[in-house]
């Protein structure tokens, strides 16, 4: 029988054996780290659905603060109100909403001074949703309808701040003085069609007869594969007086 000669292999590790072998060991273990910190985030179904409500809630409050001051123009200087653009992101129709109002000279002190101009800053804002989840890289804007998870952003001059994600629906729609609506919709949101031709809806004879705005919005839990039954999804539906608007 052929004898093995051990003496060098079992001589021991040397240190670049060692090395690898730590990496290696590190590797495996940040592996381990990261599997449980993300399944890990939501004990249950409820905690996520309250995640998403919670997120939902404060972008309603948002929207309604911002949307109620919409074209505050006591100056009457100049057209100040829902704008209209060739950006989607950037317009007012079903998937974004995009207006400015005079609140502020943008000089700083604690006295809102409004200056007859809508260049300052917080006087010129939008609301759409984009097709990622709210980290990274900005997606696409995203179509009203569309009901793939999206990021709800609000933009405040430049680009857009995540307010919510896994939103998988946006849409506006627009109330005139006599409540005749500017799209006619579904009653589960699911399909809007505008009712006011889209490109006399980018004239400002249009715009301006804007009286409210109603916003319809759905999420849904993060880790949908992880609950079952019928709460998956969240809906809000809400109607905005747009203080300013006709007078
Ligand atoms: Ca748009
Ligand atoms: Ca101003
Ligand atoms: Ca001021």
């Amino acid at each position: 029988m052929k004898r093995i000669d051990f003496s060098h292999s079992m001589a021991g590790f040397t240190l670049i054996e060692v090395m690898i072998a730590m990496v290696i060991l590190g590797l495996v273990l940040t592996g381990i780290v990261k599997m449980f910190s993300s399944t890990g985030k939501y004990q249950t179904a409820q905690e996520m659905m309250v995640d998403l409500t919670q997120d939902m809630r404060a972008a309603k409050q948002l929207m309604t603060y911002e949307i109620r001051e919409a074209g505050c123009n006591p100056r009457r200087k100049k057209r100040i109100g829902f704008q209209i653009s060739t950006d989607d992101s950037a317009d007012t129709d079903a998937n974004s909403i995009h207006f400015t109002t005079d609140r502020d000279n943008g000089d700083g002190d604690e006295f809102l001074e409004p200056d007859g101009d809508a260049d300052d800053p917080g006087e010129d804002i939008a609301f759409y949703r984009t097709f990622d989840n709210c980290f990274g890289t900005v997606g696409a804007v995203m179509a009203a309808g569309d009901r793939r998870p999206g990021c709800l952003r609000y933009a405040q001059g430049g680009s857009g701040q995540p307010v919510a994600a896994n939103i998988i629906d946006l849409q506006f729609n627009y109330y005139d003085s006599n409540n005749n609506p500017f799209y006619q919709e579904n009653a589960d949101g699911s399909l809007v069609t505008p009712l006011v031709a889209l490109q006399s809806l980018g004239s400002e004879t249009n715009l301006d007869r804007i009286r409210s705005v109603q916003v319809f919005m759905m999420g849904q839990v993060e880790n949908p594969s992880r609950v079952t039954g019928s709460n998956q999804t969240w809906t809000q539906r809400f109607r905005i007086r747009v203080r300013n608007a006709g007078k």
